[in-house]
Protein backbone atom coordinates (compact mmCIF):
# COMPACT_ATOMS: atom_id res chain seq x y z
CA UNK A 1 0.00 0.00 0.00
CA UNK A 2 2.81 2.44 -1.10
CA UNK A 3 0.54 4.50 -3.46
CA UNK A 4 2.41 8.17 -3.89
CA UNK A 5 -0.55 10.21 -5.65
CA UNK A 6 -2.38 12.05 -3.70
CA UNK A 7 -5.35 9.90 -4.18
CA UNK A 8 -3.34 7.20 -2.29
CA UNK A 9 -2.45 9.02 0.55
CA UNK A 10 -6.56 9.98 1.09
CA UNK A 11 -7.97 8.22 4.07
CA UNK A 12 -9.61 5.01 3.01
CA UNK A 13 -12.67 5.48 5.53
CA UNK A 14 -13.78 8.73 4.19
CA UNK A 15 -12.90 7.89 0.87
CA UNK A 16 -15.15 4.97 0.77
CA UNK A 17 -18.07 6.65 2.27
CA UNK A 18 -17.92 9.64 -0.51
CA UNK A 19 -17.34 6.73 -3.02
CA UNK A 20 -21.08 5.15 -1.35
CA UNK A 21 -22.73 8.04 -0.91
CA UNK A 22 -22.19 9.65 -5.06
CA UNK A 23 -23.32 6.04 -5.93
CA UNK A 24 -26.36 5.88 -4.20
CA UNK A 25 -26.87 9.64 -5.48
CA UNK A 26 -26.21 9.36 -8.53
CA UNK A 27 -28.83 6.16 -8.93
CA UNK A 28 -30.91 8.09 -6.95
CA UNK A 29 -30.82 10.78 -9.08
CA UNK A 30 -31.32 8.92 -12.24
CA UNK A 31 -34.24 6.60 -11.04
CA UNK A 32 -36.43 10.11 -9.92
CA UNK A 33 -35.63 11.68 -13.89
CA UNK A 34 -36.70 8.43 -15.36
CA UNK A 35 -39.80 8.27 -13.17
CA UNK A 36 -40.10 11.75 -13.56
CA UNK A 37 -40.08 12.05 -10.03
CA UNK A 38 -38.39 15.58 -7.94
CA UNK A 39 -34.39 15.30 -7.65
CA UNK A 40 -33.78 14.69 -4.06
CA UNK A 41 -30.38 16.97 -4.15
CA UNK A 42 -32.31 20.00 -6.08
CA UNK A 43 -34.89 19.34 -3.52
CA UNK A 44 -32.77 19.69 -0.47
CA UNK A 45 -31.03 22.66 -2.01
CA UNK A 46 -34.73 24.51 -2.75
CA UNK A 47 -35.39 23.46 1.17
CA UNK A 48 -32.00 25.06 2.19
CA UNK A 49 -32.93 28.05 0.34
CA UNK A 50 -36.95 27.93 2.04
CA UNK A 51 -35.19 28.27 5.45
CA UNK A 52 -32.70 30.55 4.26
CA UNK A 53 -33.27 33.62 6.78
CA UNK A 54 -33.86 36.87 4.31
CA UNK A 55 -30.64 39.03 5.75
CA UNK A 56 -28.65 35.80 4.06
CA UNK A 57 -30.38 35.16 0.79
CA UNK A 58 -30.13 38.95 0.09
CA UNK A 59 -26.33 38.93 1.36
CA UNK A 60 -26.57 36.33 -1.27
CA UNK A 61 -28.10 37.75 -3.91
CA UNK A 62 -25.75 41.16 -3.68
CA UNK A 63 -22.68 38.82 -3.49
CA UNK A 64 -23.16 36.23 -6.19
CA UNK A 65 -25.68 38.08 -8.03
CA UNK A 66 -27.70 35.16 -10.22
CA UNK A 67 -25.02 33.08 -9.47
CA UNK A 68 -26.40 32.60 -6.02
CA UNK A 69 -27.84 29.08 -6.94
CA UNK A 70 -24.82 27.13 -8.13
CA UNK A 71 -23.18 28.70 -5.66
CA UNK A 72 -25.63 27.45 -3.24
CA UNK A 73 -25.74 24.20 -4.66
CA UNK A 74 -22.11 24.33 -4.28
CA UNK A 75 -21.79 24.53 -0.66
CA UNK A 76 -24.56 21.95 -0.12
CA UNK A 77 -23.04 19.80 -2.11
CA UNK A 78 -19.80 20.63 0.10
CA UNK A 79 -21.44 19.81 3.08
CA UNK A 80 -23.17 16.64 1.95
CA UNK A 81 -19.88 15.05 0.80
CA UNK A 82 -18.07 16.26 4.25
CA UNK A 83 -20.74 14.33 6.15
CA UNK A 84 -20.52 11.28 3.62
CA UNK A 85 -17.01 11.12 4.57
CA UNK A 86 -17.22 11.16 7.93
CA UNK A 87 -20.09 8.23 7.81
CA UNK A 88 -17.07 6.38 5.80
CA UNK A 89 -14.49 7.30 8.82
CA UNK A 90 -17.48 6.00 11.49
CA UNK A 91 -18.39 2.63 8.83
CA UNK A 92 -14.64 1.24 9.44
CA UNK A 93 -14.84 0.46 12.43
CA UNK A 94 -18.45 0.28 13.50
CA UNK A 95 -20.29 -0.23 9.88
CA UNK A 96 -23.82 0.07 11.69
CA UNK A 97 -22.83 4.07 12.21
CA UNK A 98 -22.20 4.49 8.94
CA UNK A 99 -25.40 2.93 7.64
CA UNK A 100 -27.04 4.73 10.28
CA UNK A 101 -25.52 8.19 9.10
CA UNK A 102 -26.58 7.23 5.81
CA UNK A 103 -29.95 6.82 7.02
CA UNK A 104 -30.28 10.32 8.65
CA UNK A 105 -28.95 12.02 5.59
CA UNK A 106 -31.78 10.18 3.74
CA UNK A 107 -34.06 11.01 6.38
CA UNK A 108 -33.14 14.85 6.09
CA UNK A 109 -33.10 14.64 2.19
CA UNK A 110 -37.13 12.39 2.28
CA UNK A 111 -38.10 15.58 4.76
CA UNK A 112 -37.17 17.85 1.91
CA UNK A 113 -39.22 15.90 -0.44
CA UNK A 114 -41.70 15.91 1.03
CA UNK A 115 -42.23 19.34 1.24
CA UNK A 116 -41.78 19.79 -2.64
CA UNK A 117 -44.21 21.97 -4.09
CA UNK A 118 -43.29 22.26 -7.50
CA UNK A 119 -43.04 18.25 -8.46
CA UNK A 120 -43.42 14.94 -7.95
CA UNK A 121 -41.69 14.21 -4.30
CA UNK A 122 -43.27 10.57 -4.09
CA UNK A 123 -41.51 9.43 -6.77
CA UNK A 124 -38.42 11.40 -5.95
CA UNK A 125 -38.54 9.00 -2.27
CA UNK A 126 -38.75 6.03 -4.03
CA UNK A 127 -35.69 6.87 -5.84
CA UNK A 128 -33.93 8.27 -2.82
CA UNK A 129 -35.04 4.75 -0.71
CA UNK A 130 -33.75 2.93 -3.74
CA UNK A 131 -30.30 4.92 -3.72
CA UNK A 132 -29.88 4.50 0.11
CA UNK A 133 -29.98 0.82 0.15
CA UNK A 134 -27.48 0.66 -2.83
CA UNK A 135 -25.48 3.27 -1.11
CA UNK A 136 -25.74 1.12 2.34
CA UNK A 137 -24.31 -1.71 0.76
CA UNK A 138 -21.47 -0.25 -1.51
CA UNK A 139 -20.39 1.27 1.89
CA UNK A 140 -20.80 -1.69 3.92
CA UNK A 141 -18.91 -3.60 0.99
CA UNK A 142 -15.67 -0.92 0.86
CA UNK A 143 -15.27 -0.83 4.50
CA UNK A 144 -15.28 -4.30 4.76
CA UNK A 145 -12.19 -4.10 2.77
CA UNK A 146 -10.32 -2.32 5.29
CA UNK A 147 -11.39 -4.06 8.54
CA UNK A 148 -9.09 -6.85 9.27
CA UNK A 149 -10.18 -9.67 10.51
CA UNK A 150 -10.73 -8.92 13.88
CA UNK A 151 -12.50 -5.30 13.40
CA UNK A 152 -9.07 -3.64 13.31
CA UNK A 153 -8.63 -0.91 10.89
CA UNK A 154 -7.01 -2.62 8.06
CA UNK A 155 -5.25 0.44 7.43
CA UNK A 156 -3.29 1.39 10.08
CA UNK A 157 -1.90 -2.34 10.50
CA UNK A 158 -2.07 -3.41 6.95
CA UNK A 159 -3.20 -6.72 7.44
CA UNK A 160 -2.58 -9.67 4.96
CA UNK A 161 -5.18 -9.47 2.51
CA UNK A 162 -5.31 -5.58 1.93
CA UNK A 163 -4.48 -4.28 -1.31
CA UNK A 164 -5.05 -0.46 -1.16
CA UNK A 165 -4.48 -0.01 -5.14
CA UNK A 166 -7.54 -2.30 -5.66
CA UNK A 167 -9.48 -1.00 -3.08
CA UNK A 168 -8.99 3.10 -4.58
CA UNK A 169 -9.96 1.04 -7.94
CA UNK A 170 -13.18 -0.45 -6.78
CA UNK A 171 -14.02 3.57 -4.70
CA UNK A 172 -13.03 4.99 -8.71
CA UNK A 173 -15.07 2.89 -10.14
CA UNK A 174 -18.01 3.32 -8.03
CA UNK A 175 -17.73 7.02 -7.87
CA UNK A 176 -17.71 6.77 -11.53
CA UNK A 177 -20.97 4.89 -11.71
CA UNK A 178 -22.63 7.33 -9.31
CA UNK A 179 -21.51 10.12 -11.56
CA UNK A 180 -22.72 8.18 -14.63
CA UNK A 181 -26.27 8.15 -12.93
CA UNK A 182 -25.80 11.57 -12.29
CA UNK A 183 -25.02 13.12 -15.67
CA UNK A 184 -27.85 10.72 -17.10
CA UNK A 185 -30.18 12.07 -14.80
CA UNK A 186 -29.67 15.72 -16.71
CA UNK A 187 -29.52 14.03 -19.80
CA UNK A 188 -32.83 13.07 -19.35
CA UNK A 189 -35.05 16.22 -17.77
CA UNK A 190 -33.16 18.29 -20.55
CA UNK A 191 -34.56 16.08 -23.19
CA UNK A 192 -37.75 15.88 -21.72
CA UNK A 193 -38.62 19.89 -21.90
CA UNK A 194 -41.32 20.09 -25.06
CA UNK A 195 -41.19 23.38 -25.44
CA UNK A 196 -38.96 23.75 -28.41
CA UNK A 197 -41.88 21.91 -30.72
CA UNK A 198 -44.29 24.15 -29.90
CA UNK A 199 -45.48 27.04 -32.21
CA UNK A 200 -47.08 30.42 -31.28
CA UNK A 201 -49.47 31.65 -32.95
CA UNK A 202 -49.13 35.31 -34.68
CA UNK A 203 -50.12 38.02 -32.42
CA UNK A 204 -54.03 39.75 -33.64
CA UNK A 205 -51.24 42.73 -32.07
CA UNK A 206 -47.88 42.64 -32.88
CA UNK A 207 -45.54 44.73 -31.14
CA UNK A 208 -45.08 48.24 -33.04
CA UNK A 209 -42.17 48.13 -35.35
CA UNK A 210 -38.88 49.47 -32.96
CA UNK A 211 -38.31 53.18 -33.67
CA UNK A 212 -35.32 54.10 -35.18
CA UNK A 213 -32.48 55.07 -33.28
CA UNK A 214 -33.97 53.44 -30.05
CA UNK A 215 -30.18 51.95 -30.29
CA UNK A 216 -27.69 54.83 -29.49
CA UNK A 217 -24.40 53.74 -31.89
CA UNK A 218 -21.98 53.18 -28.86
CA UNK A 219 -19.45 49.82 -28.79
CA UNK A 220 -20.62 48.13 -25.53
CA UNK A 221 -23.46 49.71 -24.51
CA UNK A 222 -25.95 47.27 -23.28
CA UNK A 223 -28.23 46.58 -26.04
CA UNK A 224 -31.79 48.04 -25.64
CA UNK A 225 -33.38 44.55 -26.02
CA UNK A 226 -31.81 41.08 -23.67
CA UNK A 227 -31.52 38.34 -25.00
CA UNK A 228 -33.16 35.23 -23.44
CA UNK A 229 -29.72 33.51 -22.57
CA UNK A 230 -28.60 37.05 -20.23
CA UNK A 231 -32.00 37.92 -19.08
CA UNK A 232 -31.60 38.10 -15.27
CA UNK A 233 -33.18 35.18 -13.58
CA UNK A 234 -34.63 35.94 -9.45
CA UNK A 235 -36.83 32.80 -8.27
CA UNK A 236 -37.50 30.77 -4.81
CA UNK A 237 -37.37 27.95 -7.14
CA UNK A 238 -33.68 25.97 -7.41
CA UNK A 239 -36.02 22.93 -8.92
CA UNK A 240 -37.43 25.00 -12.14
CA UNK A 241 -41.10 23.80 -12.19
CA UNK A 242 -41.41 21.26 -15.06
CA UNK A 243 -45.00 21.81 -16.24
CA UNK A 244 -46.95 19.00 -18.61
CA UNK A 245 -48.88 20.82 -21.27
CA UNK A 246 -50.78 17.91 -20.81
CA UNK A 247 -51.55 18.28 -17.71
CA UNK A 248 -51.38 22.49 -17.45
CA UNK A 249 -54.43 24.22 -16.07
CA UNK A 250 -55.29 28.36 -15.12
CA UNK A 251 -57.61 28.70 -12.66
CA UNK A 252 -59.37 32.06 -12.04
CA UNK A 253 -61.70 32.74 -9.45
CA UNK A 254 -62.47 34.52 -6.49
CA UNK A 255 -64.29 37.32 -6.68
CA UNK A 256 -65.70 36.44 -9.99
CA UNK A 257 -69.02 35.84 -11.37
CA UNK A 258 -67.98 32.59 -13.05
CA UNK A 259 -64.83 31.17 -12.64
CA UNK A 260 -62.72 29.68 -15.31
CA UNK A 261 -60.51 27.07 -16.13
CA UNK A 262 -58.28 27.25 -19.01
CA UNK A 263 -55.89 25.15 -20.80
CA UNK A 264 -52.62 25.74 -22.49
CA UNK A 265 -54.53 25.44 -25.73
CA UNK A 266 -57.62 27.51 -24.48
CA UNK A 267 -55.37 30.59 -23.75
CA UNK A 268 -53.05 29.88 -27.38
CA UNK A 269 -56.86 30.73 -28.83
CA UNK A 270 -57.27 33.73 -27.44
CA UNK A 271 -56.02 37.37 -29.27
CA UNK A 272 -52.45 37.17 -28.60
CA UNK A 273 -50.74 40.57 -28.00
CA UNK A 274 -47.01 41.31 -28.27
CA UNK A 275 -45.23 43.79 -26.46
CA UNK A 276 -41.93 45.08 -25.49
CA UNK A 277 -42.37 45.34 -21.17
CA UNK A 278 -38.66 46.17 -19.41
CA UNK A 279 -38.98 43.99 -16.27
CA UNK A 280 -37.15 44.44 -13.07
CA UNK A 281 -36.59 43.46 -9.31
CA UNK A 282 -37.11 44.55 -5.98
CA UNK A 283 -33.75 43.59 -5.01
CA UNK A 284 -31.66 45.45 -7.62
CA UNK A 285 -29.27 47.53 -6.08
CA UNK A 286 -28.70 50.70 -7.74
CA UNK A 287 -26.36 49.72 -10.79
CA UNK A 288 -27.30 46.36 -10.89
CA UNK A 289 -27.94 43.93 -13.65
CA UNK A 290 -30.98 42.32 -11.97
CA UNK A 291 -33.37 43.81 -14.97
CA UNK A 292 -33.88 42.83 -18.68
CA UNK A 293 -36.04 44.11 -21.73
CA UNK A 294 -37.95 41.97 -23.61
CA UNK A 295 -40.50 41.02 -26.17
CA UNK A 296 -43.37 39.27 -24.35
CA UNK A 297 -46.44 37.73 -25.95
CA UNK A 298 -49.23 36.68 -24.12
CA UNK A 299 -53.17 36.88 -23.55
CA UNK A 300 -53.99 40.27 -21.77
CA UNK A 301 -55.13 39.34 -18.48
CA UNK A 302 -57.74 42.20 -18.60
CA UNK A 303 -59.90 39.97 -21.06
CA UNK A 304 -59.48 37.20 -18.82
CA UNK A 305 -61.04 38.69 -15.95
CA UNK A 306 -63.62 40.04 -17.68
CA UNK A 307 -64.68 36.45 -19.43
CA UNK A 308 -64.50 35.10 -15.46
CA UNK A 309 -66.44 39.14 -14.92
CA UNK A 310 -65.21 40.68 -11.91
CA UNK A 311 -67.66 41.45 -9.09
CA UNK A 312 -67.48 44.49 -6.47
CA UNK A 313 -65.18 44.69 -3.84
CA UNK A 314 -61.63 43.50 -5.05
CA UNK A 315 -58.97 45.41 -4.96
CA UNK A 316 -55.88 42.45 -5.43
CA UNK A 317 -55.11 39.70 -7.10
CA UNK A 318 -53.40 36.79 -5.67
CA UNK A 319 -51.67 34.58 -8.34
CA UNK A 320 -50.06 30.99 -7.28
CA UNK A 321 -46.82 29.83 -9.20
CA UNK A 322 -45.97 25.85 -9.74
CA UNK A 323 -42.99 26.66 -7.27
CA UNK A 324 -45.42 28.00 -4.33
CA UNK A 325 -44.74 30.95 -4.36
CA UNK A 326 -47.94 33.41 -3.91
CA UNK A 327 -48.21 36.89 -5.48
CA UNK A 328 -50.14 40.05 -5.11
CA UNK A 329 -50.71 42.64 -7.54
CA UNK A 330 -53.03 45.50 -7.34
CA UNK A 331 -56.06 44.85 -9.80
CA UNK A 332 -56.15 48.19 -11.13
CA UNK A 333 -52.84 47.64 -12.85
CA UNK A 334 -54.22 44.19 -14.40
CA UNK A 335 -57.25 46.49 -15.59
CA UNK A 336 -56.25 49.92 -16.19
CA UNK A 337 -55.68 49.92 -19.50
CA UNK A 338 -51.69 49.12 -19.42
CA UNK A 339 -50.86 45.34 -21.49
CA UNK A 340 -50.68 43.29 -18.54
CA UNK A 341 -50.18 39.93 -20.06
CA UNK A 342 -50.27 36.26 -19.21
CA UNK A 343 -46.84 35.57 -21.54
CA UNK A 344 -46.76 32.68 -23.00
CA UNK A 345 -43.82 33.57 -25.05
CA UNK A 346 -40.49 35.54 -24.67
CA UNK A 347 -38.89 37.30 -27.97
CA UNK A 348 -41.15 35.18 -30.02
CA UNK A 349 -40.93 31.68 -28.60
CA UNK A 350 -42.28 29.53 -25.83
CA UNK A 351 -41.13 30.66 -22.26
CA UNK A 352 -37.97 28.92 -20.97
CA UNK A 353 -38.08 26.77 -17.90
CA UNK A 354 -36.44 28.80 -16.49
CA UNK A 355 -38.45 31.99 -17.35
CA UNK A 356 -41.48 30.67 -16.66
CA UNK A 357 -42.80 27.77 -19.20
CA UNK A 358 -45.68 27.79 -20.29
CA UNK A 359 -47.31 30.97 -18.74
CA UNK A 360 -46.18 33.86 -17.00
CA UNK A 361 -47.41 37.17 -15.44
CA UNK A 362 -45.88 40.49 -17.27
CA UNK A 363 -46.88 43.49 -16.19
CA UNK A 364 -45.40 46.67 -16.53
CA UNK A 365 -44.34 49.49 -13.94
CA UNK A 366 -44.41 46.66 -11.63
CA UNK A 367 -41.40 44.92 -9.62
CA UNK A 368 -41.33 41.50 -10.73
CA UNK A 369 -42.15 39.86 -7.02
CA UNK A 370 -45.35 41.61 -6.89
CA UNK A 371 -46.37 40.99 -11.05
CA UNK A 372 -44.29 38.30 -12.83
CA UNK A 373 -45.17 35.27 -11.39
CA UNK A 374 -43.43 32.17 -13.27
CA UNK A 375 -45.29 28.96 -13.76
CA UNK A 376 -48.36 30.53 -13.12
CA UNK A 377 -51.44 27.64 -12.37
CA UNK A 378 -53.97 30.38 -10.03
CA UNK A 379 -55.38 33.47 -10.36
CA UNK A 380 -57.39 34.94 -7.39
CA UNK A 381 -59.39 37.62 -7.16
CA UNK A 382 -59.73 39.12 -4.06
CA UNK A 383 -58.92 42.14 -1.50
CA UNK A 384 -55.12 42.72 -0.20
CA UNK A 385 -56.79 42.93 3.21
CA UNK A 386 -57.84 39.34 2.82
CA UNK A 387 -54.95 37.91 2.25
CA UNK A 388 -50.53 37.46 2.33
CA UNK A 389 -48.09 36.93 -0.13
CA UNK A 390 -44.76 34.76 0.01
CA UNK A 391 -42.13 38.36 0.13
CA UNK A 392 -45.02 40.37 2.19
CA UNK A 393 -44.96 37.96 4.51
CA UNK A 394 -40.84 38.40 4.81
CA UNK A 395 -41.47 41.81 4.89
CA UNK A 396 -41.07 43.21 1.53
CA UNK A 397 -44.10 46.06 0.65
CA UNK A 398 -47.60 45.08 -0.65
CA UNK A 399 -47.09 47.21 -3.68
CA UNK A 400 -44.55 47.81 -5.89
CA UNK A 401 -44.57 50.22 -8.24
CA UNK A 402 -41.04 50.33 -10.33
CA UNK A 403 -38.79 53.67 -8.98
CA UNK A 404 -37.64 55.61 -11.40
CA UNK A 405 -33.67 54.90 -11.72
CA UNK A 406 -30.49 54.52 -14.46
CA UNK A 407 -27.74 52.96 -14.49
CA UNK A 408 -23.78 53.93 -16.17
CA UNK A 409 -22.66 51.05 -18.14
CA UNK A 410 -19.67 52.66 -19.92
CA UNK A 411 -16.83 53.90 -19.24
CA UNK A 412 -16.09 50.24 -18.21
CA UNK A 413 -12.60 50.72 -17.17
CA UNK A 414 -10.46 54.23 -16.31
CA UNK A 415 -9.92 55.76 -19.50
CA UNK A 416 -6.08 55.78 -20.67
CA UNK A 417 -6.04 59.38 -21.81
CA UNK A 418 -7.65 63.08 -21.35
CA UNK A 419 -10.19 64.23 -23.63
CA UNK A 420 -13.58 62.97 -24.70
CA UNK A 421 -14.67 60.11 -23.10
CA UNK A 422 -18.37 58.08 -23.57
CA UNK A 423 -20.82 58.01 -20.70
CA UNK A 424 -23.57 56.23 -21.01
CA UNK A 425 -26.00 53.65 -19.95
CA UNK A 426 -29.86 53.02 -19.82
CA UNK A 427 -32.98 54.48 -17.84
CA UNK A 428 -36.29 53.13 -16.82
CA UNK A 429 -39.45 54.78 -15.35
CA UNK A 430 -41.74 52.00 -16.16
CA UNK A 431 -45.23 52.59 -17.41
CA UNK A 432 -44.76 56.51 -17.02
CA UNK A 433 -42.06 57.07 -19.00
CA UNK A 434 -38.64 58.61 -19.29
CA UNK A 435 -38.07 62.37 -20.32
CA UNK A 436 -35.04 63.17 -19.19
CA UNK A 437 -31.50 62.01 -18.34
CA UNK A 438 -28.72 63.81 -16.40
CA UNK A 439 -25.06 63.42 -15.73
CA UNK A 440 -22.79 65.07 -13.34
CA UNK A 441 -19.08 64.92 -12.74
CA UNK A 442 -17.70 65.61 -9.57
CA UNK A 443 -20.86 67.27 -7.78
CA UNK A 444 -20.71 69.73 -10.81
CA UNK A 445 -24.03 70.65 -12.24
CA UNK A 446 -25.98 68.36 -13.80
CA UNK A 447 -25.65 68.29 -17.73
CA UNK A 448 -28.28 66.73 -19.88
CA UNK A 449 -27.69 63.62 -21.24
CA UNK A 450 -28.67 62.85 -24.83
CA UNK A 451 -31.45 60.19 -24.91
CA UNK A 452 -32.28 57.25 -27.64
CA UNK A 453 -35.58 57.29 -29.16
CA UNK A 454 -38.23 56.25 -26.85
CA UNK A 455 -39.68 52.93 -27.68
CA UNK A 456 -42.58 52.96 -24.93
CA UNK A 457 -43.28 54.17 -21.75
CA UNK A 458 -42.79 50.36 -20.86
CA UNK A 459 -39.60 50.02 -21.67
CA UNK A 460 -36.07 51.17 -20.66
CA UNK A 461 -34.01 53.87 -22.63
CA UNK A 462 -30.50 54.13 -23.21
CA UNK A 463 -28.40 57.50 -22.91
CA UNK A 464 -24.98 59.06 -23.20
CA UNK A 465 -22.85 61.76 -22.42
CA UNK A 466 -19.68 63.23 -23.55
CA UNK A 467 -17.12 64.22 -20.79
CA UNK A 468 -14.43 65.97 -21.24
CA UNK A 469 -11.95 64.09 -19.64
CA UNK A 470 -9.51 65.75 -17.34
CA UNK A 471 -6.47 63.88 -15.69
CA UNK A 472 -7.11 62.50 -12.16
CA UNK A 473 -9.78 60.80 -10.35
CA UNK A 474 -13.15 61.61 -11.00
CA UNK A 475 -16.61 60.68 -9.82
CA UNK A 476 -19.22 60.51 -12.53
CA UNK A 477 -23.53 60.47 -11.33
CA UNK A 478 -26.41 60.42 -13.14
CA UNK A 479 -29.88 60.37 -12.75
CA UNK A 480 -33.49 60.25 -14.77
CA UNK A 481 -36.02 62.02 -14.58
CA UNK A 482 -39.90 60.24 -15.33
CA UNK A 483 -42.54 61.56 -17.99
CA UNK A 484 -44.45 63.65 -14.83
CA UNK A 485 -40.95 65.76 -14.74
CA UNK A 486 -39.74 64.31 -11.12
CA UNK A 487 -36.43 63.57 -11.21
CA UNK A 488 -35.36 59.57 -9.13
CA UNK A 489 -34.44 60.42 -5.46
CA UNK A 490 -30.81 61.06 -4.90
CA UNK A 491 -31.22 59.60 -1.56
CA UNK A 492 -29.88 56.48 -0.63
CA UNK A 493 -32.12 53.58 0.32
CA UNK A 494 -31.26 50.03 0.21
CA UNK A 495 -33.18 46.85 -1.77
CA UNK A 496 -35.76 46.35 1.49
CA UNK A 497 -38.45 46.76 1.51
CA UNK A 498 -39.33 48.55 -1.73
CA UNK A 499 -36.95 49.17 -4.07
CA UNK A 500 -33.13 50.40 -3.98
CA UNK A 501 -32.92 54.53 -4.13
CA UNK A 502 -29.95 56.81 -4.78
CA UNK A 503 -28.04 58.17 -7.78
CA UNK A 504 -25.88 55.72 -9.90
CA UNK A 505 -22.18 56.38 -9.32
CA UNK A 506 -18.80 55.20 -10.73
CA UNK A 507 -15.51 56.47 -10.08
CA UNK A 508 -12.53 56.75 -12.33
CA UNK A 509 -8.73 58.04 -12.70
CA UNK A 510 -8.30 59.36 -15.80
CA UNK A 511 -4.25 59.24 -17.51
N1 LIG B 1 -43.24 31.41 -9.61
C1 LIG B 1 -42.40 32.42 -9.34
N2 LIG B 1 -42.50 33.55 -10.05
C2 LIG B 1 -41.67 34.58 -9.81
C3 LIG B 1 -40.69 34.51 -8.80
C4 LIG B 1 -40.60 33.30 -8.05
O1 LIG B 1 -39.77 33.15 -7.15
N3 LIG B 1 -41.46 32.28 -8.35
N4 LIG B 1 -39.86 35.58 -8.59
C5 LIG B 1 -40.32 36.89 -9.04
C6 LIG B 1 -39.27 37.89 -9.03
S1 LIG B 1 -38.75 38.43 -7.51
C7 LIG B 1 -38.80 38.47 -10.19
S2 LIG B 1 -37.79 39.80 -10.13
C8 LIG B 1 -39.18 37.93 -11.51
C9 LIG B 1 -37.96 37.56 -12.30
O2 LIG B 1 -38.29 37.01 -13.53
P1 LIG B 1 -37.15 36.36 -14.42
O3 LIG B 1 -36.47 35.33 -13.57
O4 LIG B 1 -37.82 35.78 -15.62
O5 LIG B 1 -36.21 37.47 -14.79
O6 LIG B 1 -40.00 36.79 -11.40
C10 LIG B 1 -40.98 36.85 -10.40
N5 LIG B 1 -41.81 35.70 -10.56
MO1 LIG C 1 -37.47 40.19 -7.88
Amino acid sequence: MTSGTVLGRLPSGPVAGIAAGVLGLGVAELIAALARGTSPLLALGDRVIDLTPRWLKEAAVATFGTADKPILLACVALVTLALLAVAGALAVRRPVLGAGMFLLLGAVDAAALLADRAGNGAAGIVALVIGLVIGIVALVLLTRRLRGPGETPAEAEAPDGFDRRSFLIAAAAVTAVGAAGGVGAKVVTARRHPATRLAIPTPVSPAAPLPAGVELPIKGLTPHLTPVDDFYRIDIALLTPRVDLADYRLTIHGLVDNPIELTYEDLLAMPLYERRVTICCVSNEVGGDLIGNATWTGVRIRDVLRRAGLTQGADAVKSTGADGITIGTPLEALTDGRDSLLAIAQDGEPLTPDHGFPVRMVVPGLYGYVSATKWLTDLEVTRFADFRAYWTDRGWSAEGPIKTQCRIDLPRENPDAVGEVTVAGVAWAQHRGVSRVEVRIDDGPWQPATLAAEDSIDTWRQWSYRWEATAGEHRIQARAYDRTGTPQTGSEAPPAPDGATGYPTRTVTVG
